[in-house]
This record gives structure tokens, sequence and C-alpha cells, in this order.
């Protein structure tokens, strides 16, 4: 393990710029009497477990500088369970600096980026889930994104984890005690019991790997990709979603140039909108390669593809390399959407023009989606579909009815997963070599290989585990976690 910080550090937990407040953290052993020095209290009793003291003074860097309240948090009821004072001051930067400067005049060290939540770890103060979950909290833009990292931050991932792990710890005592008897006073029962309780373990450890695909895009956002030729709509798609005129639309081919991205919350799940450049073919011009090269680039990191087809429908030649484009996605396993885009101009066209028919013809299991700008109801569809699919895993749609079905595992992955949920691809790879590990014990028993060597297997699967919440875990992945914090976090 490694040594204690013995240094007193500080930093201000509230971001840089002008606002009524900042609040200045400081903890180590020396932050109780760094206050004493620097604060004149109105009343002075801030050296109880927990307290809050209005009004102090601060001597310090250019004599008085500000009126502050003090919060103090004794070890080891405080955040990093190290004393901790917590001031705050006014939120201009002059002051701000002053009172940081002071602080570290009078003995303190400026923290590094994750450095308290660092010592609150090392403190046995949260697990290194909890850990990551606080950094979620700060970065969580929608609903669903802080839900979830509060669940996590709340144990919800460890408690999962140490579930399976207890069970793993069950097979693994029931093995060293078969280790210890005579080869001839063992029975097959023994073996297939513990067949059958790996099998078990296996399933269930397959089944949080598996939350990991819905997880993700809860943690991450949805990445939604509107790709397709010139001129079919796909700005007017991006403007509709976001409820903004964000992106230029005209009659003129080629208005989009470069990617245009928003953010936007669905139901209070975060979702990532791009918009491309149209998908021109043989383009000479030098920015309209470019604004293809990136639309592609986009379509490699989407996690779902909404693929515009408008009237009219572009020479056979452009369609066919539009196809090749749009098998390219399908064989890089992206979820794709078509939308059968300008529907209220469809009455007007012959059957050999209408996209519907092109695309029944020509793509005739990828789901579609008739879409015209002017209907609040398509928009109202559109946002359906992404909120589904978000909550369902895969597109999948009959003749009339659009539905999603879900992947048995990710089934409901907001309130009350039974299986519990993965967020964290550090968490998914960790599970993912579990299982296995445990697949490989689970084999070996049933070869009739020795209980030594599936001993083995099993012992390090639940290091795998372990190194999830942090028991078992090396100094460079901690340094490479906590440096990924903000200061003063
Ligand atoms: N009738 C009709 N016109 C539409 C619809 N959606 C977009 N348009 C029109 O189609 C033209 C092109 O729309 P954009 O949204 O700019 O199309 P785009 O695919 O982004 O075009 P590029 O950026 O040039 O590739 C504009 O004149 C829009 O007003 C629709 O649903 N129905
Ligand atoms: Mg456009």
């Amino acid at each position: 393990m490694i040594d204690m910080d013995l240094d007193t550090i500080a930093a201000f937990s509230t971001p840089p710029g002008e606002s009524g407040l900042a609040v200045l953290r400081i903890s180590g052993p020396l932050a109780a009497s760094i206050c004493d020095r620097l604060f004149v209290a109105s009343s002075s009793r801030f050296k109880k477990p927990s307290a809050m003291e209005g009004y102090t003074l601060a001597h310090g860097y250019w004599g008085s500088i500000d009126e502050v309240v003090l919060a103090c948090f004794r070890a080891p009821y405080s955040y990093t369970g190290e004393d901790v004072y917590e001031i705050s001051c006014h939120g201009g930067q002059a002051i701000r600096q002053a009172v940081l400067d002071s602080v570290l005049a009078a003995g303190a060290r400026a923290a590094g980026p994750g450095e308290f939540s660092r010592r609150a770890f090392f403190n046995g103060k949260m697990d290194l889930t909890a850990a990551e979950a606080v950094m979620d909290m700060i970065g969580a833009q929608a609903e669903k994104q802080a839900q979830v990292a509060y669940r996590q931050l709340t144990g919800g991932v460890s408690r999962v984890i140490h579930e399976r792990t207890d069970h793993l710890y069950g097979a693994l005592a029931r093995l060293e005690m078969l280790l210890d008897w005579d080869e001839e006073e063992e029975r097959p029962e023994d073996r297939e019991l513990l067949v059958h309780e790996l099998e078990h373990s296996e399933h269930e450890l397959r089944l949080l790997a598996d939350s990991f695909a819905g997880g993700r895009i809860i943690r991450e956002g949805l990445a939604v990709v509107i790709a397709g030729s010139p001129n079919v709509g796909k700005s007017s798609i991006l403007n509709a979603l976001s409820g903004r005129d964000r992106a230029i639309v005209s009659n003129i081919p080629g208005t989009t140039r470069d990617t245009v991205e928003i953010d936007l919350t669905l139901n209070g799940y975060l979702v990532h909108l791009t918009d491309t450049a149209g998908l021109a073919i043989d383009s000479q011009d030098p920015i309209e390669r470019e604004g293809i090269m990136r639309a592609e680039n986009a379509l490699r990191a989407a996690d779902l593809v909404l693929w515009v087809l408008s009237p009219p429908l572009p020479p056979e030649d452009e369609r066919l390399q539009e196809e090749t484009r749009i098998e390219r996605c399908l064989e890089e396993g992206k979820e794709l959407l078509l939308i059968l885009g300008k529907d209220d101009l469809r009455p007007t066209l012959p059957a050999e023009e209408d996209p519907a028919y092109y695309a029944a013809e020509r793509f005739p299991d990828l789901p579609t989606l008739t879409w015209s700008d002017r209907s609040e109801d398509d928009l109202h569809r559109l946002k359906e579909i992404l909120v589904r699919f978000i909550e369902g895993g895969i597109l999948s749609f009959t003749e009339e009815t659009l539905s999603v079905t879900s992947h048995e595992q990710v089934k409901s992955h907001g309130e009350g997963h039974s299986h519990g949920m993965l967020t964290h691809a550090r968490h998914k790879v960790a599970v993912d070599r579990a299982v296995e590990l445990v697949g490989r014990a689970r084999a070996d028993l049933q070869a009739g290989l020795s209980f030594d060597l599936v001993a083995i297997s099993l012992k390090e699967a639940l290091t795998e585990l372990s190194t999830i919440t942090g028991e078992d875990v090396s100094e460079t992945l901690i340094e490479k976690i906590f440096s990924r914090f903000c200061i003063g976090k």
C-alpha cells in the first residue's frame, strides 16, 4: 500500500471566474492551526467535530482580506478522513487569490488534481467506484447520468461486485476443502456441484458485463449521427430535434460543409447529435472533401446512424455509391435507421422516385421512419425512438409499427436493475476477464483437471474483481484514475 500523505493540501473546489462565493478546501494535519492563525473567529469554537462559523476575518496576504464563513469537519468525520476546513469567501478573482496565497504561506501545499478524493480513498472513506462516481456526478449534464452516478456513489456497483465476489469465495472455500482430501475420497457429485456453482457465477458476471452496453450510453450519452446525400434534409432534422436553428438550412446542395454538433436531453438521457456534410459523390472541391472525411469519422464514432433518403432520388451511379456507404456502416456493426425524408412530397411522386419503395427494395431489413419537417407527430416519434433505443438497445421494426426490442440483460437499465449496471469501461474490462477465468475454471473442472489448477483461475478472477473497488489495485492505476479529476476534488 501507499504511504499516507502527511502534508496539508489546499485548493478551491469552485471553478475560476467571478462568483458570489468561492469555497477553498484545506485538508491535513495543519488545517486547524492554519485556520487558527489566519482567521479571527466571531466565536472561537471551530474545533468541534463539525461546525460552521460565520463572519471570520482573514489576516493574511495583504492584511484583512475578507469576511468569510469557515466550516470545520474534524477527522475522521470529513470527506478525506483528515481535518478539513472549508473557507467560503467572496468569489472575486483577487480575493480568491489572496485567500489561497495566505493559506499556502501559512503552511499548506497547493493540491493537485483529485488529491482530496485520493486521500478519501486511502483513508477508507470511499472505494474506487465511488471516487469515479464523484467525477461522474460533477460531469453529469443530464438527469439519468446524475442518477447512475449517484447509484454508483452510494455503493450500487460495489454491492454487486461484492455479491459476485462472495459467491466465488464460497466456491473457492469448497474447493480448498476438497483439496485437503485424498483423491480416493473425491466424489463425482462434489465436482458437479462446483461446476453448477461456477456456471451460475459465470452467468451472473456475464449479465453484468452485458449491462455495459446500455450503461455506457447512459453515462457517456448516445452518439447519433445524421448522414446522407446533400440536400436531403439532414440539417432540418438536427434543428427540429434540438428545437433551435442551430444549422443553416437552404435548398442549395452542400450547405453544410463541416460537422455540426449539439447536445440535447431526451427524457433525462443525454444525446450527442451530429449533423454532417452531404456525402456528395466524387467531389473535387477540397473543402467539400474534407467535410465528407469528417462525416465519415463521425459515422465511425456513432452509436446510432440516421441515414436520410429523400426525393428526388439521385441517379443510379450515385445511388450505388450511397448503398456502398450504408453497407459499410452495417458491416461495422452500426445501428442504422433509414429516415424517409420530405414525406410531405410523397403524394406527388411517381413510385420510381419514392424513397420508400427504393428502401423497401434495397434494404428490406432496415428499420425505416417516414419524416417531414412539417409534422409534429414525426418529431415526437423520432424522439420516442431515440429514447427507446437508449433504454432497449436494438431497433427492430414490424411493417406498421415500430418497436424496440430489448436486450434481455439491459432491459430497464433504469431503476432497480437486479444484476447491477456497469457504466465504466475499466469495470467492464475487469468483469470480462473474470468471466473468462471463471469459465476456464469451470471447463477445467468438467475436464477432470486438478483442483489446484481450478483454484488458481478462481483466485485470478477474484483479483480481477477486486480491482474494480480498489481493494487490490496497482499504484499506477490509482494515479491514472485520480489524475483525471479536477483540482479541488
Ligand atoms: N418539403 C420538405 N422540404 C424539406 C424537408 N426537410 C428539409 N426540407 C428542405 O430541403 C432543403 C435542404 O434542407 P437541409 O436541411 O439544408 O438539407 P441537408 O441535407 O442538410 O443539406 P446539405 O447540408 O446541403 O447536405 C431546404 O430547402 C429545406 O427547407 C421536409 O421534410 N419537407
Ligand atoms: Mg445540411
